[in-house]
């Protein structure tokens, strides 16, 4: 069976992906979560044990081992259907979309880190830079939905590109970012999927706190809500 390794759900917005993806296709895995480690450059010491870049996620099939959520994602898709869409121009879509949240969207990644527990009032006016990632967001969305039907972004099923998006739900929602109806409406059904309730479920039960993480969410706006469970 796979091995997923993965980091703390709370905060863990590449290790979100894969873990989503496997859940909703229903593909077996075995979830191995190690948490970050205090101290920058740490985690990476701690990861190398199971990954060769010392980042997570990383699948291990046997003795294969897969690191990259977007190799992950490709190597998933050889083995088995409903990745990627069937029809050549939604595949085509979905392979460029999740290409471009792999590369792109660094205001919003570092600006708006993913930590699912918490609310977060950014201030009223958006800095250029995540205002832009955030129209591009929604740009992109309407058109996937418009163009393939929906309910997901590149047709009826959900797959590699919707999960490539998913942090993305839990980041509108801890700091209450606004997106056009059709973005909102994916946003609920995508947070309403029941890996993502899991996973949500799950974070707010952590009661580790990762002290980067928790560095960066007070430097982005002004924290107003924790849901999780308090510190161990
Ligand atoms: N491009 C990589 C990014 C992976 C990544 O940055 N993972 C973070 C956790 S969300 C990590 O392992 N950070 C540990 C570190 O940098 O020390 C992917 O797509 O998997």
């Amino acid at each position: 069976m796979y091995q997923l390794h993965i980091a703390n759900k709370n905060y863990s917005s590449w290790s979100l992906r894969p873990w989503l993806l496997l859940s909703e296709l229903g593909i077996p895995f075995e979830e191995q979560l190690v948490t970050f480690a205090q101290g920058s450059g740490s985690s990476w010491q701690v990861f190398r044990a199971f990954s060769p870049n010392g980042k997570v996620p990383c699948l291990h099939d046997g003795e294969r081992v897969v690191w990259d959520s977007l190799a992950i994602v490709e190597y998933l898709a050889d083995r088995h259907v409903d990745v990627w869409p069937s029809d050549p121009d939604a595949r085509a879509w979905a392979r460029c979309a999740a290409a471009e949240m792999h590369a792109g969207f660094a205001a919003l990644r570092n600006q708006c880190g993913m930590n699912c527990g918490l609310r977060i009032h950014l201030p009223d006016a958006l800095p250029a830079a995540l205002h832009a990632d955030v129209s591009r967001i929604d740009e992109l969305w309407g058109e996937g939905l418009t163009r393939f039907g929906g309910p997901f972004l590149a047709g009826v099923k959900f797959g590699a590109v919707d999960a490539f998006f998913a942090p993305v739900a839990f980041r509108i929602q801890t700091y209450g970012l606004n997106l056009g109806a059709a973005s909102m409406a994916y946003v609920r059904r995508v947070l309403a999927l029941p890996g993502m309730q899991r996973w949500y479920a799950a974070a707010l039960q952590e009661s580790w706190r990762d002290e980067e993480h928790e560095t960066e969410a007070q430097q982005s706006g002004r924290v107003w809500q924790d849901l999780r469970v308090p510190t161990a």
